[in-house]
């Protein structure tokens, strides 16, 4: 009963914060975009993971309802946070963040239903069949507490072994019910919230590999055998040992083709300034490129707070202020920044474009060789570019692509052909052939500059 009225109340409470917005979005054509709004534009989601004991952190809450237009419980939808004893289900600071995020008209993301970690250890203890009742349990108990409230739903998590094996990783639930779990967990949750979508969710999943090739192969299986599975979850943990992979978008895209929906779940990429802001683009363009790719969400609002303590994955620093990877993600998601922040993207002429350039010989042969320059924008939008190339005395230039050469003796100025407006941090580049006349040296590559 108490849960109908709480859904009611909370429904409605939707609806008024709606309608503020849409009045308030009238009445300033001219205001900056946020990540949700420049998001919602693209018909996507952008979310952040949500910690209930910051929430009364005025910044943290601010920087959360000005930017995001989803929210993930980031350990408190969690079994030991949920269920710590077998029936004893305890909502209070899940609530509280899906009270939180209504009020602001924010969507839930449901995270997570099944895994083996951050699991209480009464569950390990059961035999096969107490757990396999205590499994479809927990999921109706969780589900059916905020029935219709959650737009997607992580079933199931992590439930795939690292490394080349494509093995499933052991667990209580893998152990004791086999393969099958993961199905059944999948049934049972369609039962109980008809209306959320379904998601599988895993980490190094997010290029071809063995792990993805296993996740695909089930999801094709749920899909042929008719197991409800609406989506596939990329968490998106990234750094310098697992940087964002270059099959990213064909990853996506091939999940995609199997019929379900894809989602960016958990993203962070370790870094900081130009180079982070355009690991974040690539990401942000990958999903755009792929139709079924419904929203994304960072795993955390400030770098301050986030579980890779020191790695400043994050798009806020311990500040709250807006990082370049701010910049580079609004600017991909086609927002334009505040008019009045001398750092915000949509700010062209504002003297700090700036762009670098790098050298790469791409192929070589006895009598020439192909080199590429490949050009970053800094943490501003550029909207042109400027390089320069010169070459040795003996060496000519015999073709070039994607730029706009003119040649004084042996500098060559390239400008772009097509290729000139970059978002912050984003690259692209120009490529040419050169004849050697007898000198394998390389050419030099001067400062490149932008407007
Ligand atoms: O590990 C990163 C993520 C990988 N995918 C699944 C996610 O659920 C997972 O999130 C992290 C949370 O960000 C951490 O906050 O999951 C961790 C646990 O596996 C969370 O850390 C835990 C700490 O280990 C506990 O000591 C702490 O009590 O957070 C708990 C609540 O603050």
């Amino acid at each position: 009963m108490s849960m109908t009225v709480r859904r009611l109340s909370r429904a409605a409470t939707a609806g008024l914060v709606a309608a503020a917005a849409l009045t308030a979005a009238a009445h300033s054509a001219e205001a900056a975009d946020t990540l949700g709004s420049a998001a919602a534009g693209q018909g996507r989601y952008f979310g952040t993971a949500v910690a209930a004991n910051h929430l009364g952190e005025a910044d943290y809450a601010a920087t959360l309802d000005r930017e995001f237009s989803s929210v993930t419980p980031e350990n408190e939808m969690k079994w030991d946070a949920t269920e710590p004893s077998r029936g004893g289900f305890t909502f209070t600071s899940a609530d509280r963040i899906v009270d939180h995020a209504q009020s602001q008209g924010m969507d839930v993301r449901g995270h997570t239903l099944v895994w083996h970690s951050q699991l209480p250890s009464w569950v390990g203890q059961l035999g096969a069949s107490d757990l396999r009742t205590a499994m479809n349990d927990h999921i109706k108990g969780l589900m059916g507490h905020y029935k219709g409230e959650i737009h997607s739903w992580d079933v199931v998590n992590e439930a795939f072994q690292d490394g080349g094996s494509g093995a499933r990783r052991s667990s209580p639930f893998q152990d004791k019910l086999g393969d099958g779990f993961i199905e059944e967990a999948f049934r049972t949750a369609r039962a109980a919230d008809p209306a959320a979508k379904l998601c599988y969710n895993d980490y190094n999943t997010d290029g071809v590999n063995a792990k993805s090739n296993a996740v695909y192969n089930m999801v094709k299986d749920f899909k042929s055998r008719g197991v409800p599975i609406d989506c596939v979850g990329f968490q998106s943990h990234f750094n310098s040992n697992s940087p964002v992979p270059s099959d990213y978008r064909q990853n996506l895209q091939r999940f995609a083709d199997l019929g379900v929906d894809v989602q960016i779940t958990e993203l962070d990429i370790e870094g900081s300034g130009s180079a982070q802001a355009a690991d974040y683009t690539e990401v942000v363009e990958a999903c755009l490129a792929v139709d079924r790719c419904t929203g994304m969400t960072v795993w955390g609002v400030t770098d301050k707070y986030s579980w890779r303590s020191g790695g400043t994955p994050l798009l806020f620093d311990g500040n709250y202020d807006e990082k370049p990877a701010y910049d580079a993600v609004l600017s991909a998601l086609g927002g334009s920044g505040d008019p009045g922040d001398p750092d915000g993207p949509g700010d062209p002429g504002d003297g700090t474009a700036t762009c670098t350039a790098t050298y790469t010989r791409t192929a070589d042969w006895n009598s020439g060789y192909n080199g590429q320059v490949t050009i970053t924008a800094g943490s501003e939008p550029i909207s042109s570019w400027t390089a320069t190339v010169t070459l040795p005395a003996q060496q000519s230039v015999s073709a070039l692509w994607n730029g706009t050469p003119s040649l004084n003796g042996n500098v060559m100025t390239v400008r772009p052909s097509w290729n000139g407006t970059l978002a912050a941090g984003a690259s692209t580049g120009f490529g040419f052939t050169v004849a050697k006349n007898g000198s394998d040296a390389a050419p030099t590559v001067g400062t490149c500059t932008a407007s």
